[in-house]
């Protein structure tokens, strides 16, 4: 991309009334998480593929975050999920991610991976399996002040398969208890990001099935107790954006684990099914930074966490994860060309098609040649998937062989 390119880019901006500066100091300052499961081998209920050059612990899932990090300039977290990424130390765990520029981000409790959990964990009508659970989210608020990450972040498998399996009204009140006592182990500035997801593996009724029930979770808990809003949770057609507004007004969004879906959790790429969703959503959150109107708004969609949720089960690991943020990097530039003033004008002379077009310009407009000049001035490579390429670490992996850590 030369320089021609990128003055015609800005040149055309200028003459829309966009203020590129302030375009590219946001750009700057977007981060995203990455989560360590991102990493390891995944796969579906029919197999998982075991790759080459896997990192084979958490340290070296670390590793490869960095490379991530070096290169894209987007990720100096990494969530963990426990027990996947289990340590002795977990104090070793965050000053070895400190070395390699990174800092641990988001603990996820696991609450689905043993035998106790087959009919439920905070849900489950045995007290012994709710207590259990319950340490289990204890111990993740522990490690979070330990690796000094102020949220942990709850996604629930808990439901039922049939009607009448259980008693649907006595696992909320379970389910709230075992919250209640999570949320009174955190400590002021923590966050409780509590994910919901409409089914699987519960294929009647799920305990946390949709944003509202979240919600009305987090309310209940009190402020430091938000909702985090997985892209691939909703049903088909349903209109997230729609629903990160509403929980923006509400100042209760906590974050997002982006990803995207075609048919259910598919965890594919985010961005490579419904870019203009992506692009939506980002609209959005700008609105709401910029409604000086609800200060509380405002401070709510500043501190909204970033995050990627993808299991990738045939892509190489670490070029799916460079493809990703560098979606949500495209489709977060595209948003920040939204011609304010404009939309605003039609919004308020209720000019039904200006208003679309307004938007739909933005999305439409070629981001390349900004996305070239910001990484050129955030001192990482141009083309970041290209440069890891080049990069001779795939080969540098190869050493680690085949069976590294699964999910
Ligand atoms: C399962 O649907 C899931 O993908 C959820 O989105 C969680 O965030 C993730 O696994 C990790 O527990
Ligand atoms: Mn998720
Ligand atoms: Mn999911």
């Amino acid at each position: 991309m030369s320089d021609i390119q990128y003055q015609a880019f800005e040149t055309r901006q200028k003459e829309r009334g966009i203020d590129i500066e302030a375009v590219k100091r946001e750009l700057k300052a977007l981060k995203v998480e990455t989560p360590s499961w991102g990493y390891g081998d995944s796969g579906t209920r029919f197999k998982v593929f075991k790759k080459v050059g896997v990192p084979r612990d958490p340290f070296e899932k670390l590793d490869d975050a960095a490379v991530v990090h070096k290169l894209t300039g987007l990720t100096p977290s990494v969530a963990i999920h426990i027990p996947w990424d289990k340590v002795d130390d977990y104090t070793q765990l965050s000053e070895y991610a400190a070395s390699l520029g990174l800092r641990i981000g988001a603990v996820n409790p696991n609450l689905f991976q043993e035998d106790d959990y087959m009919l439920g964990s905070i849900t489950n009508a045995d007290e012994n399996v709710r207590k259990k659970a319950v340490d289990h989210l204890l111990e993740c608020v522990e490690i979070a002040k330990e690796v000094g990450s102020d949220i942990v972040s709850l996604w629930l498998a808990d439901g039922t398969n049939y009607p009448g399996q259980a008693d649907i009204r006595k696992r909320k009140h379970w389910m709230e208890e075992a919250l209640a006592q999570t949320y009174q182990a955190l400590e002021s500035g923590m966050r409780l990001l509590i994910e919901y997801k409409f089914f699987e593996p519960a294929f009647y009724h799920t305990d946390l099935a949709d944003w509202g029930m979240a919600y009305n979770t987090a309310v209940k808990l009190g402020p430091q107790a938000e909702v985090l809003v997985d892209t691939g949770h909703h049903a088909q057609g349903t209109n997230v954006e729609h629903i990160v507004a509403y929980l923006l007004d509400e100042e209760r969004l906590g974050g997002f684990h982006f990803n995207s879906r075609k048919y259910a959790d598919d965890d594919l790429i985010v961005g490579a099914i419904n870019p203009y969703e992506l692009f939506l959503i980002f609209y959005q959150i700008l609105a709401a930074l910029r409604d000086d109107e609800h200060p509380g708004t405002q401070q709510t969609a500043r501190r909204i966490a970033y995050m990627i949720d993808q299991s990738h089960n045939i892509e190489p690991k670490i070029p799916a994860m460079i493809r990703s943020l560098l979606n949500v990097q495209t489709y977060y530039a595209k948003a920040l060309l939204i011609q304010w003033d404009e939309l605003e004008d039609a919004q308020a002379k209720q000019d039904v098609l200006r208003a679309e077009a307004c938007v739909r310009e933005a999305f439409e407009q070629d981001v390349t040649p900004l996305l070239h000049a910001v990484r050129e001035e955030m001192n990482v490579p141009r083309d970041p998937m290209k440069a890891f390429y080049e990069s001779g670490y795939l080969d540098k992996i190869q050493e680690r062989g085949v069976g590294g850590a699964s999910w």
